[in-house]
């Protein structure tokens, strides 16, 4: 094999121009590859490593994706690198916390099957997460076999963003995944996001990405059986890295509002037409949006997504602030007393 360049698992000048010359000249850069707990695993000029934790989240906690600076001599992190895209999603639970999916990547591979799994509302709560973030979206659907028209599953789907490219495609067969090949070229990252079951790593391993583990789905729903529980992220012979990632039931937008405005930029310039700037689009005179509805320039599902998208991360984007603030004082309190408890030592 050739000895690998930073290249090859997608460095490009976004990462390059945060380093110093000296910093160039001697520091170690590396990029997690996957997190096993105790143990990171990083790829760089000398191939795979596995690090201990502490050394690699000297300079703060890592996500798979990032780029770390490591000191030459003993590996441990100078800092972790800006991050060029940031995929992240309310972590499931009653607790309002966000969870990172992805970070550093140029294109996300929304996969939805299109059996049971099929979702619209789904792949519009992907698309705002993913425009969030600055990253390219692209709509996979797997398992064509499975229906009688997936062509015009994929239209409703390409009605969702303009410009949104769509591919139908069985994931088993390396012949169909190659069109997705222009989003896996040198120095580009992607990442799989979808339920589980519904191919991804099936993908990754027709896109060359090595030998994923895939299982069966149950038959009675067609849901998957949660084969992948770990992100993991793989070069791939097209010259780019795919990041795959465990299938997720349910997610939430955490704080969204550019996405959200992004995915229906056209309900909100609808909207701004309304005569009452705090309409409710419940009757009111005036109202743009019923007219729109009712003369079906817009899909009253297309708005009810809106409402319920946007309601949603406004909800969840303020518990997020919340949470901050309280972590903010805590670590407060403790530093006073910390310092008060000094001061009497001292004083003493
Ligand atoms: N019929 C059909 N089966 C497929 C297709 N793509 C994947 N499968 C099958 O679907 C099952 C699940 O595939 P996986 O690749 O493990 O799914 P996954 O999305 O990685 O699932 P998790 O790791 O659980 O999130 C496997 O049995 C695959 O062979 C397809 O296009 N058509
Ligand atoms: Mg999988
Ligand atoms: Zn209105």
């Amino acid at each position: 094999m050739t000895t690998p360049t930073l290249q090859t698992y997608g460095w490009n000048d976004h990462f390059k121009d945060q380093l110093t010359p000296d910093e160039l000249a001697d520091a170690v850069v590396v990029r997690v590859s996957a997190h096993h707990g105790t143990l990171v695993s990083v790829l760089g000029e000398d191939g795979e490593l596995r690090l201990p934790v502490q050394s690699v989240e000297a300079a703060g906690k890592v996500a798979v994706g990032d780029w770390v600076l490591l000191k030459a001599e003993d590996l441990r992190a100078i800092r972790i690198l800006d991050r060029k895209t940031e995929l992240s999603r309310k972590a499931a639970g009653e607790e309002v916390r966000s969870q990172v999916i992805a970070v550093n990547v140029d294109t996300v591979f929304i996969v939805c099957s299109c059996n049971e799994d099929f979702s619209l509302a789904r792949i519009e709560r992907y698309l705002a997460m993913i425009l969030n973030a600055g990253a390219v979206p692209v709509v996979v659907l797997t398992k064509p076999d499975v229906h009688d028209n997936p062509a015009d599953l994929a239209e409703q789907v390409a009605q969702l963003h303009p410009g949104l490219a769509v591919f139908v495609l069985d994931a088993r067969d390396p012949s169909q995944v190659s069109s997705l090949e222009p989003y896996c070229g040198p120095g580009q990252s992607v990442a799989l996001v979808g339920s589980s079951g519904v191919g991804k790593s099936t993908l990754a391993n027709s896109l060359g990405a090595g030998d994923l583990a895939t299982g069966g789905i149950r038959e009675k729903d067609g849901k998957g059986r949660h084969t992948t529980t770990a992100r993991s992220l793989h070069h791939l012979p097209t010259g780019g890295v795919l990041v795959d990632n465990p299938g997720v039931r349910e997610f939430q937008l955490p704080d969204c509002d550019e996405g959200v405005t992004d995915l229906f930029e056209d309900v909100v310039s609808i909207e701004a037409e309304c005569r009452f700037s705090d309409c409710k689009h419940a009757g009111e005179p005036g109202c743009a949006i019923r007219a729109a509805i009712e003369s079906g320039e817009l899909d009253e599902r297309r708005f009810e997504s809106y409402q319920k998208l946007n309601a949603e991360q406004e909800r969840n984007a303020k518990s997020l602030a919340e949470r901050r603030q309280r972590e903010r004082s805590t670590t407060r309190i403790v530093k006073s007393a910390v310092a008060r408890k000094r001061k009497r030592r001292n004083d003493s």
